[in-house]
């Protein structure tokens, strides 16, 4: 396995092997495979027209072949940040034909983001769209270069004529068909067992997590996602949030309807009008959608004018959904199923499944994909809590990663010494042997399924002259779920306003996610009994200010 990377243990590798969780097949040999066997039908649609697998698979051999001419290189690691577009699912592909190692980016990261996956992984090539929603991409990509002396190559989507930016169009256009018959590179260096791409974590940490998933890994994770939901090719999935989180990727997203010769629409935005056009436009089968994304959608005028009736099922995740949304989705969608989706990029996917008895649906956040998913239920001591009492919850199995990326300190901690992965997320146990999430241990803020790491920003707040002690909180919100809270302590005699505290934050040029939504200055933090300071307390003290705000 790639340096840096936890490999699973001997005996575990055999057991997934013996068993047939893990097969010996990298994602370049899926596409290869499924436009042999499906060249006519449609993988990937956006506004700019459909790509029979056929297609698709050439585009991608064109882009590969146009990448190595330009430097890349097996093994090398890349930044991906796409939109969703095709180029997002064409680079792609087109990397795992070379066996390059995407990290997949958000559109929404900046600077301060990609410099620290730059550094952490020493990547060759920066992918990105120059004007998506109206952002310099291109200076951003320049300025991260210049601190990045491994950024080899500046990779742009579209055509154009800046000095060292090699462009998409050019690469994919019909004109470069000569090297259509060359023997394209066939997933190359992609050997099955090692990294496919690293998924970012949500973090916990003053800094976000690479997660380094493998072909076979992720494979199985997406075929287990097909099965326990029951996708065949005619199924049609909507990638409208960011298709570089793993729910949209793959569990269960777009590897998932690769595995079954389904069909993919790219949607570049969450805007309802957006969203509801391309199901329209595309009879979308599968919406996955965060609670947020949800209510937004209800909550538009537009719904009533299009025809939604293709719909089938709407996956539900990142965030938990009540049972009163679950009620709203189907009352709404024309009979679609609301699916629980409870996942996470560092593996394990528990999904609700169609089967099951209603309340169980509609109550449980569902239960792993994998049979080979040990899931165990622990309290502060490791040891398992009695059925139905909540716990942290704690997993291993065939595709959840035994350590990030080149963190093997953080890794001490955030798995035991028998391999789970500590999720910090609080679940109970359902008699239907479905879990409920009931909350979490970790420190972060979970803004309409988006994470913000608690410490990374508490560490840039504390950066500002004018702050001597800060905490960041979640606070209630209707729509988000959550949103983040700043609680100041000012140094003697200081002040600071919200945007103040803002225009400094985005001066560090972080994604804007992550700015506080709101500002309490404090003349001192609340402590444990332990002489920490206490989240808990700052929760509730915020949670009380919003309801009498609120109410008056
Ligand atoms: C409660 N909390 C949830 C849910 C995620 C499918 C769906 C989501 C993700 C994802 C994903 C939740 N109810 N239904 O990767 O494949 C919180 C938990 C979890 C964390 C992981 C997928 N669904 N969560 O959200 O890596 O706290 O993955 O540990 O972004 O989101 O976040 P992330």
């Amino acid at each position: 396995m790639l340096e840096g990377c936890t490999p699973w243990p001997q005996d575990f590798v055999r057991d997934y092997l013996r068993s047939g969780c893990w097969e010996a097949r990298s994602l370049a040999k899926v596409l290869e495979d499924r436009a042999r066997q499906f060249p006519r039908r449609v993988f990937l649609a956006d506004r700019d027209g459909r790509l029979d697998y056929e297609e698709f698979d050439r585009l991608a051999g064109r882009v590969a072949l146009g990448l190595i001419e330009r430097g890349l290189r097996p093994r090398d690691i890349v930044l991906l940040q796409l939109p969703n577009i095709r180029e997002f699912a064409i680079v792609f592909f087109a990397l795992h034909k070379i066996g390059a190692v995407p990290v997949m980016c958000l559109p929404a990261h900046r600077h301060s983001e990609l410099a620290h996956f730059a550094q952490v992984t020493h990547a060759t090539a920066h992918f990105f769209a120059p004007g998506f929603r109206g952002y310099d991409f291109l200076a951003m990509a320049r300025e991260v270069q210049a601190g990045a002396p491994s950024l080899k190559l500046l990779v742009a989507t579209g055509d154009g004529a800046e000095p060292g930016v090699t462009y998409l169009a050019p690469l994919m256009a019909p004109a470069s068909r000569a090297a259509d018959r060359a023997p394209a590179p066939s997933g190359a260096g992609g050997d099955p067992f090692d990294v496919a791409f690293m998924l970012l974590s949500g973090g916990t940490t003053g800094v976000p997590k690479l997660i380094p998933r493998t072909h076979a890994d992720y494979l199985y994770n997406a075929r287990m996602c097909v099965e326990a939901l029951g996708w065949t090719s005619d199924t049609v999935f909507l990638a409208a949030l960011p298709a570089a989180h793993n729910f949209a990727l793959g569990a269960p997203g777009i590897v998932a309807a690769l595995t079954v010769g389904a069909s993919v629409i790219m949607c570049p935005s969450t805007d309802a009008d957006e969203v509801f056009g391309a199901i329209e436009r595309h009879r979308a089968t599968v919406l996955p959608a965060t609670p947020a994304l949800i209510i937004a959608l209800f909550n538009s005028a537009q719904r009533t004018r299009y025809d939604l009736s293709s719909l089938r099922q709407i996956c539900v995740g990142g965030q938990r959904m009540l049972p009163e949304l679950f009620d709203r989705v189907r009352a709404t969608f024309g009979g679609a199923l609301p699916i629980h989706a409870f996942g996470m990029a560092e593996g394990l996917t528990n999904l609700s499944r169609p089967g099951d008895p209603l309340d169980v649906q509609r109550e449980t956040q569902g239960r792993p994909v994998s049979p080979a998913d040990e899931i165990r239920i622990v309290d502060e001591q490791g040891i398992d809590v009695a059925a139905g009492e909540v716990g942290e919850l704690i997993t291993r199995g065939p595709y959840t990663i035994r350590g990030y990326y080149r963190a093997a300190e953080h890794n001490r901690s955030a798995f035991t010494a028998e391999g789970f992965y500590r999720t910090g997320d609080l679940v109970r146990l359902h008699p239907s042997g479905n879990l409920i999430v009931e909350g979490r241990k970790k420190d972060m803020i979970n803004r309409g399924g988006e994470k913000i790491s608690a410490e990374e920003i508490e560490n840039l707040i504390l950066s500002h002259h004018h702050v001597r002690m800060v905490a960041v909180v979640a606070m209630p919100d209707p729509v988000m779920g959550e949103r983040s809270c700043a609680f100041v302590v000012p140094r003697n005699g200081a002040s600071l306003t919200l945007a103040q505290l803002n225009e400094f934050l985005m001066d560090k040029k972080i994604a804007k996610f992550k700015l506080p939504e709101r500002l309490e200055v404090v003349d001192a933090l609340p402590v444990t009994a332990m002489g920490k300071v206490s989240k808990k307390a700052l929760r509730e003290r915020i949670a009380a200010q919003l309801g009498i705000d609120r109410r008056g």
